[in-house]
C-alpha cells in the first residue's frame, strides 16, 4: 500500500518553538497515575513550551463526541484549554483509537485537530508529524480497517447507532485486537507490527522534510535513514510496573527528549 500525504512538499504549518511532542497516552479512568503525570506536563508545558502536539491514541477509545460530556473527558478537555489559554498552542491528530474524536471534543479542549501526515516548520526545521499507524503497511488486515474506517459515510453510519452499542462495538474491536490491554499485556513489549521502511522513505521523501515524528508503535527510538531521522514517541502508563512517560522537545538546539516528566 502506498502512502499519500494530505499535506505534500509546498505549505508547512509554522509553530512556535520550543514544540513539545507526545503520543499514545491511552487515557482512560482506569489508569489515575498516567493522568496525573499528564497534568503534571501539562503544568510544566505552561512554563516551557510555546506549542504541545498529542500525536494520537490520546485516548484509550472513542466512539463519538458525546463522550466529551463524560466527567472524564471534561476535565481533560478542561485542563488542556487552560494550557491553550495559558498562550500553548494545542494540537490533537487522530490514533487509530480515537479517530473519532471531533470537532467537539476539540473546542472544548481549545485544540486544533490536525490531519494525518502534517508538516511542520518549527525552530527552522522541516518536520512531518504522523500517528504512525499508516507506516505499518506491512499489517494488511489492519491497513484494510483503516481503508474502511477512515471514509467518511461509514463513520457517519457508525455515529448515527445509539452509544450504547458503538461502546459494545469499540470493546469488541479493542478486545480482538490486543486481548483487552490487560495490565501483563500493557507491560509487555508490543506484539504487534512495526513501520515499514518503505513506507517511512515515502513519507519523508513527499513531505520534502528531513525529520519524522510519531507514535503508535511504542518503540521509542531515533532512527537514522538517507531520507532522514525518525523519532519514535512512547507510549504511557504510569500505572503499571514498567512506568513510561516521556516527551519530545524540538527548541532552536534541536530534538531532545526531556527526561523524568511524569
Ligand atoms: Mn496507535
Amino acid at each position: 500500500m502506498t502512502v499519500t500525504p494530505s499535506t505534500p512538499g509546498a505549505g508547512a504549518l509554522a509553530v512556535p518553538a520550543p514544540a513539545w511532542f507526545i503520543s499514545d497516552l491511552h487515557l482512560t479512568p482506569g489508569m489515575p497515575r498516567t493522568l496525573a503525570s499528564f497534568e503534571h506536563v501539562l503544568e510544566r508545558a505552561a512554563q516551557e513550551a510555546r506549542a504541545l502536539f498529542i500525536l494520537g491514541d490520546f485516548f484509550e477509545f472513542w466512539v463519538g463526541d458525546e463522550e466529551t460530556d463524560n466527567p472524564f473527558a471534561a476535565q481533560v478537555a478542561a485542563r488542556l484549554r487552560q494550557l491553550a489559554q495559558r498562550g500553548v498552542k494545542v494540537y490533537l491528530m487522530h490514533g487509530n483509537r480515537d479517530f473519532l474524536l471531533g470537532q467537539r471534543f476539540a473546542r472544548a479542549a481549545g485544540a486544533i485537530l490536525l490531519p494525518d501526515p502534517t508538516v511542520i516548520d518549527c525552530a527552522g526545521q522541516r518536520v512531518v508529524l504522523s500517528h504512525g499507524d499508516m507506516l505499518c503497511t506491512d499489517d494488511e488486515r489492519y491497513m484494510r480497517f483503516r481503508h474502511w474506517t477512515r471514509k467518511r459515510w461509514v463513520q457517519r453510519v457508525f455515529l448515527s447507532l445509539p452509544l450504547t452499542l458503538r461502546l459494545r462495538v469499540a470493546r469488541r474491536l479493542r478486545a480482538d485486537s490486543e486481548a483487552g490491554r490487560t495490565q501483563a499485556r500493557r507491560d509487555a513489549p508490543p506484539d504487534y507490527g512495526d513501520t515499514t521502511p518503505q513506507a517511512v522513505a515515502a513519507l519523508l521523501r513527499a513531505s520534502h522534510a528531513p525529520a519524522l515524528v510519531h507514535g503508535h508503535t511504542h518503540r521509542p527510538a531515533r532512527h537514522e535513514s538517507p531520507e532522514g531521522v525518525r523519532w519514535v514517541l512512547t507510549d504511557w502508563d504510569l500505572d503499571g510496573k514498567r512506568p513510561r512517560a516521556a516527551v519530545l522537545q524540538l527548541d532552536a538546539s534541536g530534538f531532545s527528549v526531556l527526561p523524568q516528566v511524569g
